[in-house]
């Protein structure tokens, strides 16, 4: 029976403006994430037109990796990381996104962190954007509404791309381009955002501008791979997608009928036209009943076909009911919530933890699309607590993760091709969906709080030594 490769890339995954800290440092300008507030579980975030005095912005900081990079790399390479994906800061490269000269502060640092990584024999996967537009291109163009975008995001890449060789060879273009998808999606990805200060749940939305920036992203992720695979032919590109599982709530076929509806526009849509190169069938009379046209240029089409992916990658934390029932239950979940489901339990901050959703999921997105997978985030956002001997004991993490792991197993024996498993936050970070610290993620503890303070030591947890084991093991000592 198949299980894990091989060469299975063992890692973790992580993103910039969650981890290094260093917001302004050498350069840096100012990312949507750096205009973001702290929250809590039950107060929402805020995104400010201006840094307010005397207000908490958790990115400011984060866990400082930028001063402890080294540090934290040789924490990775002591459990075994084959990888470790992480994202590039776009404005520490261009702080504004339209400047015509890269900063050199910015490129080095990548230099520095890629060399470390290479140092250890750690093979770096990199997220081109990660939640982290140059907030002037909100300003300017009110996000990805933006064509403009497309060429600079492309100059970027055209900057990173040469610069990297020999030191990065796996890519992924957009952090979860779906959530564009989503209302969220307005403040996460496209930065469809311009003058509006508020919690993050308040946001205007319109799908007219939310889908047109969609599409922009669309064509500068095609130009990038197309890019990549002409100039670059050592470089694989993939794409990177919020997968949330969705079940009929009861067998009655509306609830599958719509169920299966939503799995299209939220988890198949992006995907389709990023391995397949073109729209979807479906998404025609979705526009239709929605009132969207999409504008696309000459050449748009074209590109789409020319820039499909190599592989496909996604978040996988939970799943959800979809149902017609207003009696069910509301449950949260990663960007949107749904219906409760009666067979699970969930995390302290109500994410439904469902395993075997995910080798049901692996099963049905490799059946589509038959190009290797990669499950870049997974993972249990938990308290942790360290005892008095100073030990932190995440048994409930382990557990999680393990019966994720087995039901990776399970698919590579369903027959999936599964690259590598990079569970998130491999080391504590700031929460992308409350700006929390107490939201912990890690196999290595950070010593920061809520409310800005800590000395930022590291510290292992009991998961850190279980999950060399499972490295070494290449999976099968769970
Ligand atoms: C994904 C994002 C990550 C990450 C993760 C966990 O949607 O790609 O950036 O943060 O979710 O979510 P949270 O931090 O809200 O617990």
């Amino acid at each position: 029976m198949r299980t894990f490769k091989k060469d299975f890339l063992w890692g973790g995954a992580v993103a910039a403006n969650q981890f290094e800290g260093a917001w302004d440092a050498d350069g840096k300008g100012a990312s949507v994430s750096d205009m973001c507030t702290n929250g809590t579980h039950t107060v929402p975030k805020r995104i400010t037109t201006v840094i307010e005095p005397d207000t908490l912005y958790p990115s400011h900081e984060a866990i400082d990796f930028y001063h402890h990079y080294k540090e934290d790399i040789a924490l990775f390479a002591e459990m075994g990381f084959k990888t470790f994906r992480l994202s590039i800061a776009w404005t520490r490269i261009f702080p504004t996104g339209m400047e015509t000269e890269p900063n050199e502060a910015g490129l080095k640092f990548y230099d520095s962190v890629f060399d470390e990584c290479k140092k250890h024999g750690i093979e770096p996967l990199v997220t081109i954007s990660h939640y982290e537009m140059p907030y002037a291109l909100i300003e300017k163009y009110n996000g990805w509404y933006g064509r403009e975008c497309i060429e600079l995001f492309v100059r970027y890449c055209e900057v990173i791309f040469e610069r990297y060789q020999g030191k990065v060879k796996y890519w992924l273009t957009f952090n979860e381009i779906n959530s564009g998808t989503m209302p969220m999606g307005n403040i996460l990805s496209l930065g469809t955002v311009k003058g509006y200060s508020g919690s993050i749940m308040d946001v205007p939305d319109d799908p007219k501008i939310r889908f047109q920036a969609l599409h922009h992203q669309f064509v500068a992720s095609a130009k990038a791979v197309k890019l990549a695979h002409e100039k670059y032919p050592e470089y694989k590109m993939g794409n990177m997608i919020c997968f949330i599982t969705k079940y009929p709530y009861t067998c009655n076929p509306d609830d599958v009928i719509m169920t299966q509806k939503e799995m299209q526009i939220t988890n198949w849509f992006c995907s389709d036209i990023q391995v397949r190169g073109y729209y979807p069938a479906y998404a025609e009379r979705y526009f239709e009943e929605n009132g969207i046209v999409i504008k696309k240029e000459p050449g748009d089409d074209e590109i789409l076909r020319e820039g499909t992916v190599d592989y496909y990658t996604f978040s996988y934390y939970m799943s959800t009911c979809t149902g017609n029932t207003s009696d069910g239950a509301q449950t949260a979940g990663n960007l949107v919530g749904g219906l409760k489901n009666p067979y699970l339990e969930a995390s302290d901050w109500g994410w439904q933890i469902d395993p075997k959703g995910l080798r049901y999921t692996l099963n049905e997105i490799y059946d589509r699309y038959q190009i290797p997978l990669m499950v870049v985030e997974n993972g249990l956002g938990a308290y942790d607590k360290i005892e008095e001997d100073g030990s932190i004991n995440d048994d409930y993490r382990i557990d999680y993760l393990r019966k994720h792991i087995e039901q990776m197993r399970e698919a590579a024996a369903d027959g999936v091709d599964l690259m590598g498993y990079t569970p998130w936050g491999c080391i504590d970070l700031v929460s992308a969906s409350t700006g929390e610290m107490a939201k912990r993620y890690g196999f290595i503890y950070v010593e920061k709080y809520d409310d800005g303070t800590g000395n930022l030591a590291r510290r292992r947890k009991k998961s850190f030594e279980w999950y060399k084991q499972v490295i070494a093991s290449n999976g099968t000592q769970l």
